[in-house]
């Protein structure tokens, strides 16, 4: 894990580059999909749903969820990931709604960069390194 500066056109430009963004998604599912079955159960998803961090919108810094609540919050997140209800995610969902996701965050975001504290592999930390990659060069 590291702290990072994040801000929306970070995560903007990092989503709205298809071929780039394709490959951390498909890179990502590979990774999560332990059993190979080729979808995601919500146990498989559970790594996901915890690197997200859109829960800090919810709850305030100093302020520690209650665990019980969180899974709620990972249900029903889980839920908002399986599109035709059929208890899993496949690759296709997932792409779709983490795009939503990442916009979704970078519209609440405004235009104050955000200090988070990022996962190694989260997108969030991908979208920072491409960002840092642009500036480089
Ligand atoms: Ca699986
Ligand atoms: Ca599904």
């Amino acid at each position: 894990m590291s702290v990072e500066l994040l801000d929306a056109a970070t995560i903007v430009s990092f989503v709205e580059d298809e071929e780039a963004f394709n490959v951390s998604i498909l890179d990502r599912f590979a990774h999560l999909d332990t059993d190979h079955d080729g979808v995601l159960s919500y146990a498989e998803m559970e790594e996901e749903l915890k690197s997200l961090r859109v829960f800090e919108t919810h709850f305030g810094i100093d302020e520690k969820p209650d665990p019980d609540e969180l899974v709620d919050v990972y249900k029903s997140l889980f839920v908002q990931f399986d599109h035709d209800s059929n208890g899993s995610v496949d690759l296709e969902e997932f792409k779709t709604e983490t795009k939503q996701m990442m916009l979704a965050m970078a519209n609440g975001m405004g235009f104050l960069p955000l200090q988070m504290v990022l996962e190694e592999d989260s997108f969030l930390k991908k979208a920072v390194e491409k960002e840092a990659t642009k500036v480089g060069a």
